[in-house]
């Protein structure tokens, strides 16, 4: 089951004790305070990290406790600090403090925020010693760490668009690249709403329903070319089946430019499906475009599979770098 939102509870660690200790020297008992400070509370981190579906492991457990503060020691040792916690959380992730209403955003990888300071710890007598006062009793407490629920929200940033007219291959091409199962038909119009896939971490969505005419309404028209504006890249798949390809390529890229200007302005790599159904001739037929066209273009079959590898391992690396 895909998680998307979740609430959590994490607490800092308390901190440590000061403590009232004594330095002990032959025939006197109380030489000198020697009462060392108490650690500080662990603190409470979030960092985002590529796992989609990282949400669903906290469906369970969603305690999450830092490390408590030593108490001091005598000899005017200081207690250790409690060690921090770091929960990870998706890259898209929305965190609500719930109670203190703060929120934290993490739009891109790496990102770490302290959510809950951990408490200071105590003071021991020894910190407490003066010119006038020299056998101090005073110590502190550690202070509480903080604590609350935390709500996470996974808002979907797709990174790779699947497009072309119906029946071009996409929902394959998805489902051969991740954990998606969108299904698949020999016939036009088979996946009527957007499937996610996760790739590596990042998220293809397989776009359907764009035909000649979808700008202006056509087939699932608007719905869909909504969700084209919000990607990062697009794979433009064109079937090898087609009569004339190139033609079939332009079609859809029309549709794009007559909706709005930026799509077009994306990165775009061109993917001919379906080699396993094209004859050499039809290959021929496409390579004076491939060898003009300024965009990356790969020819795939997801049957048997050719060049799915290499765009696999392109797309990866371009996903990674960009
Ligand atoms: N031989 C062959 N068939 C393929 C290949 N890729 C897809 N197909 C077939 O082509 C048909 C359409 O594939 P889909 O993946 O459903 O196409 P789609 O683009 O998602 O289609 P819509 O959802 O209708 O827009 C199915 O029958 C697939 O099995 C391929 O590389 N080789
Ligand atoms: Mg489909």
């Amino acid at each position: 089951m895909f998680v998307d939102q979740i609430i959590i509870h994490a607490k800092s660690g308390h901190g440590g004790n000061g403590v009232e200790r004594w330095r002990h020297e032959k025939f006197i008992a109380k030489a000198g305070p020697a009462g060392g400070n108490g650690g500080n509370g662990g603190d409470v981190y979030l960092e985002s990290v590529r796992d989609l579906g990282l949400l669903s492991k906290y469906m369970g457990s969603p305690e999450f406790e830092a490390g408590v503060g030593e108490d001091g020691q005598s000899g005017s040792k200081h207690g250790h600090n409690g060690k921090d916690i770091t929960i990870k959380v998706p890259v898209g992730s929305i965190v609500t403090d719930v109670s203190r209403n703060r929120s934290y955003e993490f739009f891109s990888e790496g990102i770490k925020e302290r959510v809950f300071k951990g408490g200071q710890g105590g003071f021991g007598n020894e910190h407490f010693k003066t010119s006038t006062n020299r056998s101090p009793q005073e110590t502190t407490a550690g202070k509480g760490g903080e604590q609350g629920d935390l709500r996470i929200e996974l808002t979907l940033v797709v990174d790779v668009g699947l497009i072309g007219m119906p029946n071009a291959g996409k929902s394959s091409l998805l489902n051969a690249f991740t954990n998606a199962r969108s299904a698949v038909g020999a016939y036009p119009f088979t996946t009527l709403q957007p499937h996610l896939g996760d790739f590596y971490g990042y998220v293809i969505a397989d776009i359907p329903g764009l035909i000649e005419g979808a700008a202006s309404g056509k087939g699932l028209g608007h719905t869909f070319l909504r969700h084209v504006t919000r990607t990062k890249m697009l794979l433009h798949l064109v079937s090898l089946e087609h009569e004339d390809p190139i033609k079939e390529y332009y079609t859809i890229l029309n549709e794009l430019s007559s909706y709005h200007k930026s799509l077009v302005e994306k990165e775009e790599w061109i993917i001919f499906t379906k080699k396993d159904l094209a004859n050499q001739e039809k290959i021929d037929s496409i390579q004076s475009f491939i060898d003009t066209s300024k965009k990356r273009v790969f020819i795939i079959s997801v049957e048997t599979p050719e060049g799915t590898k290499e765009l696999r391992d392109a797309l990866v690396q371009y996903l990674r770098e960009s």
